[in-house]
């Protein structure tokens, strides 16, 4: 019997990896995917598995711009259905943001899959499945482009979680807010969006939740202001001291 507790943050990565290896065998994982997370993985052990004090300022910027948001939108891709289905459904019915599945690596199979798991934990309208309803945003060559009329395509706001740099470039360019999750502060990705939560989305997503029940009740200034007050790429230098000091501290301890 293993004496480290399930709590412990380097039991928890390997529960989370195991989320993903059956979300892979499900078939809802792409090859691919399984090479994201391990990269995600590097990152997180840098981060100290936790949730630090600059992804906690960008939940708060992301909940108050998705609050003022008209139209918000999820899009979900095979290993965000694979780690927090039910998160993503959540903070979909607290915020009344649509949620779009889009793929990188398109497969219909794959699709069907991870529609399933989105209903199966309670998403009543997924969008991104209906073939009339498909577009393409311009600038753009991987299957990401194809999105949907009333979705991504007409969103204000867009929370993409595990994002490729080229379509939240492209998500820009197209005038709408990104918001992203990413475990890689160097990224592409998250150097572009909007706003950049350094976290792992699976310790994240109900942070976000969580904060856009709290800031609900707040008026539109009120949130105009959160929003403001928060500058992306000052976060994601804060972001990369955050990780140096948590090595060092590492390497006193050892
Ligand atoms: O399901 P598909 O076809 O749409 O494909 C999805 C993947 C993830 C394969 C595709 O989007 C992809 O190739 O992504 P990238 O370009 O490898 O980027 C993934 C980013 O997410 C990397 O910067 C990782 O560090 C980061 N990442 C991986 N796992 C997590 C994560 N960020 C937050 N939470 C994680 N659990």
């Amino acid at each position: 019997m293993s004496l480290i507790p399930k709590s412990h943050p380097r039991v928890k990565s390997l529960l989370i990896r195991e989320k993903l290896v059956t979300g892979f065998d499900q078939g809802l994982v792409a090859k691919e995917g399984l090479l994201a997370h391990g990269r995600g993985e590097a990152f997180d052990y840098l981060l100290g598995e936790k949730t630090n004090k600059t992804a906690k300022l960008a939940i708060k910027a992301a909940a108050a711009q998705i609050l003022l948001a008209d139209l918000p939108v999820i899009s979900v891709n095979g290993n965000i259905a694979a780690l927090c289905p039910k998160e993503i459904v959540r903070l979909a019915n607290t915020s009344r943001a649509k949620i779009e599945v889009n793929l990188f690596y398109a497969n219909e199979k794959r699709k069907q899959s991870i529609v399933k798991t989105l209903k199966k934990s309670g998403a009543k309208e997924i969008l991104g499945t209906n073939h009339n309803l498909s577009t393409t945003l311009s600038g753009l060559d991987s299957a990401r482009r194809v999105v949907d009329k009333n979705g991504i395509f007409a969103a204000d706001v867009v929370i993409v979680p595990l994002e490729d740099g080229d379509r939240t470039m492209a998500l820009r360019r197209a005038g709408k807010i990104v918001i992203t999750f990413d475990l890689n502060p160097l990224s592409r990705t998250s150097q572009t969006a909007n706003i950049t939560i350094v976290d792992n989305v699976t310790r994240a997503m109900d942070l976000l939740t969580i904060t856009c029940k709290k800031l609900s009740n707040k008026n539109k200034k009120i949130l105009e202001k959160i929003v403001k007050d928060f500058n992306n790429k000052k976060n994601l230098s804060d972001n990369i001291i955050e990780i140096r000091d948590n090595l060092t501290r590492r390497l006193h301890i050892a």
